[in-house]
């Protein structure tokens, strides 16, 4: 009787775990977020994450990863291996229990087990129980432990296999995922693997994590003696910094806060966050700890040093963030995640101890390295005035309204018909060619509007103060979209916009500067193929009672050659400007559809503007120039 009770419990939380693992295998969503290759992935990372555990311990230093032929896969570490005694409770060995109940992984070994990752919290047993099969190694006590399973369920005892070698302790998982529940083509991609271990790896340092792959024979190995100071060194790799990386390390009330700060000379921010070296790709509590901690400081320090005015409001956290990489990265022992797929650190009292960790040793640093302070200030200062520029310029667009004739600047000179697909607007160069531009075109569908030739030699700072140029002002409400993060295609008043210079150096200054005005502003535009440049001629050719225009100076030798040159008969005059043509002229070479020539702006053109308009301007180049030809080469390239 007694022996039979005794069974019975037993038997109930036997009966309890196979539940759980058939609840996984059920509902594999709910615990490592879906079938797809994404969840397939997550697999290796949960069990990865209980090695990691083992390096956060400081009881290993070791972690390997091999995908084999078939797709299994096995994690192995030099850890001090999962125990393989009794479980009290259980009355199963504690490897047992690790592998086939939910939630028994990180808890396990109380409190030397301080930080515990897990992917979705579930450990181990959730991997076990979505694979095929599942064997596990633990060299503990100098012997070889063994237990093999099948879809979660054990398939024997564990077992003592074999002597280990003197002082070997670790654990070694292998698993085949279950292709009923991973169903599709799917398998398992090394640089997906490669980018999450070496994430890894930086933010537990010490730790060397090695990938193989059977399949194709890589191999990869990361080991970072700078830990996350290695890291953001790693991401400006190619970016020219502004100072050295400042790193700050510190425990409070258990919680370990690792941040590491360097500005580059970049625009985009890289600030990546990490919540027991689980990537939190929403950020949280640790990510706003740290950004108040810089706009904060940064304020501070500029305020304290001079450079920035008593009239002056302080730096948004947008100007601090341009150009900024950074790291921050917590060890919790106990985090609380917005949800299952822990993408969001939620503890608050992390938020207060980041902000002081990091605001003290940020602060240090610009005290003791006043000539990096003043350079990130300085950058600071230059996305706070481009920012207020482009707010201006957004400021000033019109809506789509009634009034919208109304708001269109004096200077357009529009055309009546109202359906985009049919009209064109000419931006001209000059007064004087305007007026022949407007008096030569066919007003039915072509719009005109003329810009003074000064903006380029009277603003020849930066771009941000020429979108306070009244001229560019009357260019953007032209054309109705907006600009920037505002910009809206749909709201194009004109479905060509052409471009219509002299053709001497101040008519290509002035393309360059409306170019690179467009590809900064107003990329859509020149993607969707709405931006043209007009090709008006170089010569004109008068011979006998004919007349000919000539639009390159190669194209004038040739002719002239053909037709036998005899400079008494032939009269030939060299355009210098538009506004030397009369207006019929200007129809007839430039602006008539059936005759003209227009030049299709791509991207790549125009990226090739604004390094001319930095060369210019005499800014620093390089750097934009690495993003331009990175984005240059994913548009297509349509040259008429
Ligand atoms: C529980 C307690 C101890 C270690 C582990 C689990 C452990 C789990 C995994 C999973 C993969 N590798 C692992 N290594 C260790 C501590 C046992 C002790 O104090 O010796």
């Amino acid at each position: 009787m007694l022996k039979g009770n005794h069974q019975s419990s037993y038997e109930a939380k036997d009966i309890q775990v196979l539940e759980g693992l058939e609840a996984v295998r059920r509902r594999p969503g709910m615990y490592v977020g879906g079938t797809d290759i994404k969840a397939l992935h997550h697999l290796i990372y949960e069990v990865v994450d209980n090695s990691i555990d083992e390096a956060l311990a400081g009881a290993c230093d070791r972690i390997e990863v091999i995908i084999h032929p078939d797709s299994s896969v096995t994690v192995s570490d030099n850890g001090r291996g999962i125990p393989v005694d009794l479980h009290p409770q259980m009355k199963k060995p504690a490897l047992e229990v690790v592998m086939t109940t939910l939630h028994a992984g990180g808890k396990f070994g109380g409190g030397s087990y301080k930080v515990s990752g897990g992917l979705h919290g579930v450990g181990v047993s959730a991997v076990n129980a979505l694979s095929e099969w599942c064997q596990v190694e633990v060299q503990r006590d100098g012997k070889v432990h063994f237990q093999r399973y099948e879809r979660g369920y054990p398939t024997g005892p564990v077992e003592v296999i074999g002597k280990a070698p003197a002082n070997a302790t670790g654990t070694k998982t292998t698993f085949k995922y279950d292709a009923e529940i991973f169903k599709g083509d799917l398998d398992y991609r090394f640089d997906t693997l490669t980018q999450r271990l070496r994430e890894m790896a930086f933010v537990t340092r010490g730790v060397t994590i090695i990938l193989k792959d059977e399949r194709s024979d890589r191999e990869m190995a990361f080991y970072f003696e700078g830990g996350i100071t290695s890291f953001v060194r790693y991401l400006n790799r190619n970016r020219t910094v502004l100072h050295p990386v400042v790193h700050v390390e510190k425990e409070v009330d258990g919680i370990t806060i690792d941040a590491a700060i360097q500005y580059t000379d970049a625009y985009a921010e890289s600030v990546y966050a990490f919540a027991n070296t689980i990537n939190t790709i929403d950020g949280g509590t640790h990510l706003t700890g740290l950004r108040s901690a810089i706009t904060r400081t940064i304020n501070d320090y500029a305020r304290r040093a001079g450079l920035l005015k008593e009239s002056d409001p302080n730096f948004t956290g947008d100007d601090t963030r341009e150009g900024l990489t950074a790291i921050i990265s917590v060890k919790h022992p106990d985090p609380q995640f917005e949800s299952q797929t822990k993408v969001k650190l939620m503890n608050p009292e992390v938020q207060t101890y980041t902000q002081q960790v990091v605001g003290e040793a940020f602060s240090t640093f610009l005290e003791e390295n006043p000539s990096a302070g003043k350079l990130i200030v300085q950058k600071c200062l230059t996305s706070a005035r481009a920012r207020d520029a482009a707010r201006k310029a957004r400021d000033l667009v019109i809506r789509k309204s009634a009034l919208e004739s109304l708001t269109l600047p004096g200077k357009l000179a529009d055309c009546s018909e109202r359906d985009p697909q049919k009209t064109e607007l000419y931006i001209v160069e000059g007064d004087s060619a305007g007026g022949s531009a407007k008096q030569g075109r066919d007003r039915h569908f072509q719009a005109v509007l003329p810009l003074r030739g000064k903006i380029l030699n009277t603003e020849r700072a930066r771009l941000d103060k020429i979108l306070a140029n009244n001229e560019v002002k009357a260019l953007i409400s032209a054309l109705g979209t907006g600009i920037g993060e505002g910009f809206d295609l749909s709201g194009l008043r004109y479905g060509r916009v052409i471009i219509m210079t002299d053709a001497d150096v101040d008519g290509s200054h002035i393309r360059t500067l409306l170019l690179t005005f467009f590809f900064r502003y107003m990329a859509p535009l020149i993607e969707d193929g709405h931006l043209y440049i007009a090709q008006p001629p170089l010569y004109r050719l008068a011979y006998k009672n004919q007349v000919r225009y000539l639009y390159t100076e190669s194209e004038k030798d040739r002719v002239l050659q053909e037709l036998g040159v005899d400079g008494e008969k032939v009269n030939l005059q060299r355009y210098k400007g538009l506004g030397e043509m009369n207006p019929d002229q200007l129809w007839e070479t430039t602006m008539d559809p059936s005759q003209r020539t227009l030049l299709l702006v791509t991207v790549e053109d125009a990226a090739e503007a604004d390094r001319t308009f930095d060369m210019l301007m005499g800014s620093e180049v390089p750097p934009r120039k690495r993003f331009i030809q990175t984005h240059a080469r994913e548009v297509r390239n349509l040259d008429i």
